[in-house]
């Protein structure tokens, strides 16, 4: 069986920028499971219609369509569970799910008003009037009012890093020595940022960064290869 992955995809259909798409191109390769990705655009609802909800990523694996990065995740390391592990144990998938809301919330939620203005940019055409629309919502602001106040904004960004920054000091992982899902689950949106973003969210000798530059090489630089900024 073939898996296939619905992967949100810009105007260009190389430039793949979802966070939660790329926890889950990660959390594969961690598993040594092939994929085949599809482009799918913000607009295209009735292409993943069958996963029963309208966000990607989906992952469609023989007749069973799972939505949700972390849905997928569970289903991949219950459905294979020769390869990998991407939890260690029954503990680290449970610590796994926090790291996971944490990402979402502090790591999306801090960066979405840095980096909307320039996610619009490479949105495709046909999905440019539905993301300003829903996403001026989101951020309470124009898309170019975002863009004037993220440098004010930054350094607050910055310094909400501390526990991922005090952990990574002392250990090169979050999953200690080796990464592990919740190291997906964080990178997600740094990768996120990297495939939209010209800024800079982090100081080069930050030990973030340093944990960034080993994820952007894992896997024989799977994150790296796709079309983005420096770093
Ligand atoms: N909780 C979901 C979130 C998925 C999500 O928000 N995906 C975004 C792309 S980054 C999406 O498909 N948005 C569609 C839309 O805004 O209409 C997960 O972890 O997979």
């Amino acid at each position: 069986v073939t898996l296939r992955l619905y992967d949100l995809a810009g105007a260009e259909e190389e430039r793949r920028f979802s966070p939660y798409c790329w926890r889950v191109r990660m959390a594969l390769a961690h598993k040594e499971l092939p994929v085949e990705t599809v482009p799918w655009r913000f607009t295209e609802k009735e292409a993943i219609a069958a996963s029963g909800q309208t966000r990607v990523p989906v992952l469609v694996d023989g007749d069973r369509w799972i939505a949700d990065s972390w849905n997928i995740a569970c289903w991949l390391e219950d459905r294979y569970p020769d390869g990998p592990s991407l939890f260690g144990g029954a503990a680290g998938r449970a610590l796994s799910r926090l790291i996971s809301h944490w990402s979402d919330t502090a790591l999306v939620g801090g960066m979405f008003p840095l980096v909307a203005a320039d996610v619009w940019v490479h949105v495709h055409e046909k999905d440019r009037a539905y993301f300003r629309k829903s996403r001026e919502e989101r951020l309470g602001a124009t898309l170019e009012a975002s863009l004037e106040q993220r440098t004010s904004r930054l350094p607050l960004f910055q310094r909400s890093l501390a526990p991922l920054r005090a952990t990574l000091e002392l250990q090169p992982y979050l999953g200690g020595d080796t990464p592990l899902y919740a190291d997906y689950a964080a990178f997600g949106p740094f990768q996120w940022a990297r495939c939209i973003s010209p800024l800079a969210l982090l100081a080069p000798d930050d030990p973030v960064a340093r944990w960034r530059e080993r994820m952007l090489a894992a896997f024989g630089g799977l994150a790296r290869a796709a079309p983005g900024y420096e770093p």
